[in-house]
């Protein structure tokens, strides 16, 4: 029979016994919500539709499985070129065809050298997932994008791209979280969608 001794507030049973109680001070912690992270290598799909290399790599919900995913493989400076990062919530997948995207935009940070790209990944990752944004809701996910000839970014997905209220908050937190004074821009996934040339249409600044 379990018996059963509290130590330091946590509850642990002695030795010898199957069904051991987890100490509380060993449980993971718990997230707020599950995400995904994807991985998209576009250098290998020349002339392949958009979204044929996109894959899910693995969802998560504890604080310990978030290090784990990071430290071992999650560094955008390490991607080749031409290659996406991206951490959604659970259930949204990172394409403007996704009902929770498709209505939405992005607010984008261009980053001049690798080692601010690692840095601001991993500031705005541990953001969403401590959900410091007041607006959470809005939020879909985001990305860091590797690109050859073009600077690196990251992108912050969010849901409703009309609610310019909901936006303007969500992109000046964003950059009190990266700590950073230059101005970032909002575009539209509609606009993307119907342009298509490259080019980004600005909605928003801040
Ligand atoms: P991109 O990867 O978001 O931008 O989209 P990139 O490569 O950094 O270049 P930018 O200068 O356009 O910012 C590049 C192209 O991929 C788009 O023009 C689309 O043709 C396609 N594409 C990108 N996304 C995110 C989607 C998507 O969600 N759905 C579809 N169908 N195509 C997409």
């Amino acid at each position: 029979m379990a018996s059963e001794v509290a130590m330091e507030g946590s509850t642990v049973a002695a030795a010898g016994t199957t069904d051991a109680p987890v100490p509380t001070d060993k449980q993971p912690h718990k997230l707020d919500k599950k995400w995904t992270f994807w991985f998209d290598n576009q250098s290998k799909k020349h002339g392949a539709a958009w979204g044929s290399s996109l894959r899910k790599v693995f969802t998560f919900d504890t604080v310990e499985e978030f290090w784990s995913l990071y430290e071992n493989i999650f560094k955008p400076s390490k991607l080749l070129s031409n290659a996406d990062f991206h951490l959604f919530k659970a259930g949204v997948e990172p394409k403007w065809e996704d009902p929770e995207c498709a209505n939405g935009g992005k607010w984008t940070v261009i980053c001049s050298r690798k080692a601010i790209l690692d840095i601001m990944w991993l500031e705005t990752l541990m953001a969403l997932i401590g959900e410091q944004f007041d607006e959470a809701d809005e939020i879909c996910g985001v990305v860091a994008s590797v690109r050859q000839q073009r600077q690196d970014k990251i992108s912050l997905w969010t849901k409703t791209a009309a609610n310019e209220a909901a936006q303007m908050s969500i992109g000046r937190k964003w950059k009190e979280i990266l700590n950073i004074t230059d101005q970032i821009t909002y575009s539209f996934h509609d606009d993307s969608r119907r342009e298509r040339s490259g080019k980004q249409k600005s909605r928003y600044n801040v």
